[in-house]
């Protein structure tokens, strides 16, 4: 935290933090625990802006009705999820034009060929063969200038958001040196040590994703108590017996452990403890239990909020209009330095 003298008058300057997900499927473990979570802990003690990422949903193709009802279904689940609209900012990336205007000038700035490296583009393209379009190429962009406009300390998210944060910061550099430094803050990852990339339950090799098509490979945070337990209970692992972490050969035991240590507060070493002589079998049983007993309350909360609506456009157009404040500011900024008239 920052202490500066304003006027005579001690103020408390906080630092700013800015996250979002893309609007795609209902999230997961994965995302609650590599990421949300995370966004939780740090509304007390940051100014933060978490919003719904509806315009990177659109580089895949969304049924319209589908969209729009998520949107409501996402914004729900944030707050479900413990994310308070009195201490955050919480708003819809295409309530705020401002995010597509200063996309277009960094759009300017960024070498095809660094976007050519991403990993998650590459990812993409061979998922969706038929619909490789711009957007899935100018993604990390957009993500640059959601970031950016905000002037970001941090973003907290999951390891596979990694390189797009690299390649945030190197737009600044390319900022810098064309027009002038000090107008785009330069923003750090925050990634969390435990549980930055959870894998699918299925197939523990890749990440778990909310987009998957196999609803088995996820746990969805608005799963009733019933799949959760079924999910979990089919989890797969290896043919050994011992519990023990072993993130290389013990791929998919290990990702369970890890959730379990998220959920329950304990150490790795502690859950390998508990569990000395118990069979895989009764670890899945209790993590069932757990992440049962996590997500009850959320799915409640979700579900109450969702029978009110108006009450989400409520949130919504005074999230639009908070954040739009802080986005114009640095958007004029920009407009100045590349010699737009404003
Ligand atoms: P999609 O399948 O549509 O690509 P996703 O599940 O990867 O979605 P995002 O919206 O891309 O989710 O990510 C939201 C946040 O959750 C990001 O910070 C991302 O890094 C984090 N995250 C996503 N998946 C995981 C995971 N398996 N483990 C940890 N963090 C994750
Ligand atoms: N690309 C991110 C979602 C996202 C984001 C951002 C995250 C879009 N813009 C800005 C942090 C900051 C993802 O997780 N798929």
């Amino acid at each position: 935290m920052i202490w500066r003298f304003n006027f005579g008058i001690l103020t408390d300057m906080k630092k700013t933090i800015l996250s979002g997900s893309t609007v795609t499927g209902d999230l997961t473990l994965g995302n609650y625990i590599g990421a949300i979570n995370n966004w939780a802990k740090l509304q007390d003690e940051y100014e933060c802006f978490y919003f719904l990422a509806d315009l990177h949903a659109l580089t895949v193709y969304q049924d319209p009705a589908i969209l729009r009802e998520r949107t409501y279904s996402f914004f729900a689940q944030y707050l479900a999820l413990g994310l308070d609209p009195k201490k955050n900012v919480i708003f819809v990336q295409s309530h705020v034009p401002e995010h597509t205007q200063l996309m277009w000038i960094l759009t300017c700035l960024t070498p095809m060929g660094y976007l050519n490296r991403m990993t998650q583009f590459k990812e993409k393209s061979e998922k969706h063969v038929k619909n490789i379009n711009a957007g899935l190429f100018t993604y990390p962009v957009l993500m640059a200038a959601d970031i950016l406009l905000y002037q970001a300390d941090m973003v907290p998210v999951g390891e596979d958001q990694r390189q797009h944060l690299e390649l945030c910061r190197d737009i600044v550099g390319f900022f810098d040196n064309k027009y002038s430094e000090g107008i785009l803050k330069m923003p750090d990852a925050y990634i969390g040590k435990m549980g930055a990339r959870i894998m699918s339950l299925q197939d523990p090799t890749k990440k778990m994703s909310k987009s998957d098509e196999n609803d088995k490979n996820f746990v969805s945070i608005i799963d009733d108590a019933k799949k959760i337990e079924k999910k979990i209970k089919s989890a797969a692992t290896d043919s050994g017996t011992e519990i023990k972490f072993d993130a290389e050969n013990k791929a998919g035991l290990s990702n369970l452990m890890t959730i379990y240590s998220v959920l329950s507060g304990k150490s790795i070493q502690q859950i390998e403890q508990d569990f000395v002589g118990k069979m895989y079998g009764h670890l899945k049983v209790d993590l069932a239990e757990l992440t049962v007993q996590t997500l009850s309350p959320v799915k409640a909360k979700y579900d109450d909020l969702m029978k009110n609506k108006d009450y989400l456009d409520q949130l919504m157009k005074s999230g639009a209009d908070r954040a739009q404040v802080r986005a114009a500011v640095t958007l004029d900024k920009v407009y100045k330095a590349v010699g737009l008239h404003r």
